[in-house]
């Protein structure tokens, strides 16, 4: 019979005794956690709950900016720092300023200023063109120019017509030749509500062809969401 030594016996038997080793999860108080959402409360999980007690640090609508990180509306997801600001009557984008990321669907812009024409093209005989233009805010202007020869056999003269403009907005055109310098010269203007119009008339034995412009700004009511429509008729 096999001796089994007793000091054997009791290692064995303490084996048998180590207690195992259990590793406890914290139970999730708040499974709904999800980035942006800082209700709740955080209990070492990958989401996002935080203690933040200060109301303007904390994101409420889950847009990633609180107040004091330059949202504006905490309440609307749809308006935060990063955002487009489309025309919609709102400053999408929390920079005090409204609409001005409208222009860039606008394809006529830019146009505000002496280098930045837009270029309708070569109105021959007859041709006219009408465009939809929007003036952005009362800060817009809109320019565009166009070349009108004057055949010797022809009575040179055109038209412009402004119409469309918003029944409480006033707007103004301006019409003259574009000069060397991109400003307009020998300008004539008028200004008003619903219509507005311009004519251009050439002299006897004088050639009057050449790029002419239009300017239309606003006195008051402009607005991203209104467009006028613009004519230019020779004859
Ligand atoms: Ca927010
Ligand atoms: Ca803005
Ligand atoms: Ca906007
Ligand atoms: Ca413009």
């Amino acid at each position: 019979m096999k001796v089994v030594p007793l000091a054997l016996l009791l290692v064995a038997a303490c084996d048998l005794a180590v207690p195992t080793t259990v590793t406890r999860v914290p139970r999730d108080s708040d499974p709904q956690d999800q980035p942006g959402d800082d209700t709740g409360t955080d209990t070492g999980d990958s989401g996002e709950d935080t203690t933040i007690t200060d109301p303007f640090e904390r994101d409420d609508d889950g847009d990633g900016f609180s107040e004091n990180g330059g949202d504006c509306d905490d309440d609307d997801p749809s308006i935060h720092p990063d955002q487009d600001d489309e025309c919609n009557g709102l400053d999408d984008d929390c920079d005090g300023e409204f609409e001005e990321d409208a222009r860039g669907d606008d394809i006529y812009e830019p146009n505000d200023d002496a280098a930045s024409w837009f270029y309708l093209g070569s109105l021959a005989d007859d041709e006219s063109y009408s465009i939809t233009g929007i003036l952005h805010n009362d800060d817009d202007l809109d320019r565009f120019s166009f070349f009108i020869d004057d055949p010797w056999y022809e009575e040179f003269g055109f038209e412009v017509s402004l119409t469309s403009i918003p029944a409480d907005a006033t707007y103004r055109i301006q019409l003259g030749r574009v000069g060397d310098s991109g400003e307009l010269e020998d300008v004539q203007s008028s200004y008003g509500t619903g219509a507005l119009s311009l004519r251009e008339e050439g002299e006897s034995f004088v050639d009057d062809g050449g790029t002419y412009g239009v300017i239309i700004d606003a006195v008051g009511g402009a607005d991203c969401g209104r467009s006028y429509l613009l004519s230019v008729n020779k004859g």
